[in-house]
């Protein structure tokens, strides 16, 4: 069992081209988090999954869904205690974030509406913010097959903030409430994305 750190990202899309969108904001991903971050982080992505869209237009396309989680490496045991530097201010990857998704033509339209890109920020270094741009940890994070899926796959046994059980026993369990969500498709590794079933 592992408890959650560091922080994680939700992907989504469901105009243009989904998996083409994430491949593609993948590497500038990856670097806006290492700007923002100062220090190194390893990086685990999900693989892609196809999702059916959960609340907003009924007759909206399906969505492809993935999850990063990014964590410190253990740092190498010198002897001396050097502290670590403290992670920086969550608004400043929320504005990071919300800056891809505009560079991917994200539109605000409606309200939960199509989108080209949406990259939600789950949790961040065990921050608890209830601010009008931001909550954390993401207030529906535990209720949505369409997260939890993927985090399951990269890490089923990981207990997600604010519960007890693991990814993998959450998953089985919003599948089988009555009305739940499709289970997550998981998708073959695609060129740009190598995580794949
Ligand atoms: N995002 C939403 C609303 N509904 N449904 C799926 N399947 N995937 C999403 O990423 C998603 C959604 C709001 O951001
Ligand atoms: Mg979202
Ligand atoms: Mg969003």
């Amino acid at each position: 069992m592992a408890v959650a750190s560091g922080l994680a990202i939700a992907l989504g899309a469901n105009l243009g081209h989904p998996t083409r969108t994430l491949a593609a904001v993948r590497p500038l991903l990856s670097q806006q988090l290492l700007d923002w971050a100062g220090f190194p982080l390893l990086l685990r992505w999900s693989p892609l999954f196809r999702t059916a869209p959960v609340g907003g237009p009924p007759d909206q396309p399906s969505f492809i869904n993935a999850v990063l989680l990014a964590v410190r490496p253990e740092p190498v045991e010198t002897g001396v205690k050097a502290g670590l530097e403290p992670w920086p201010d969550p608004l400043g990857l929320l504005e990071r974030l919300q800056g891809l998704e505009a560079c991917f033509g994200r539109q605000r339209l409606e309200h939960w509406g199509p989108r080209s890109l949406d990259l939600d920020l789950l949790w961040c270094a065990g921050a608890r913010r209830h601010g009008p741009q931001l909550e954390l940890p993401h207030p529906r994070l535990r209720q949505r097959a369409f997260v939890i899926g993927p985090l399951a796959a990269i890490e089923p046994q990981l207990v997600l903030p604010g519960g007890l059980e693991t990814a993998a026993s959450l998953l089985a369990e919003l599948l089988s409430r009555s009305g739940a969500e499709p289970p997550p498709l998981l998708l073959p590794a695609q060129d740009g994305w190598p995580e794949g079933g």
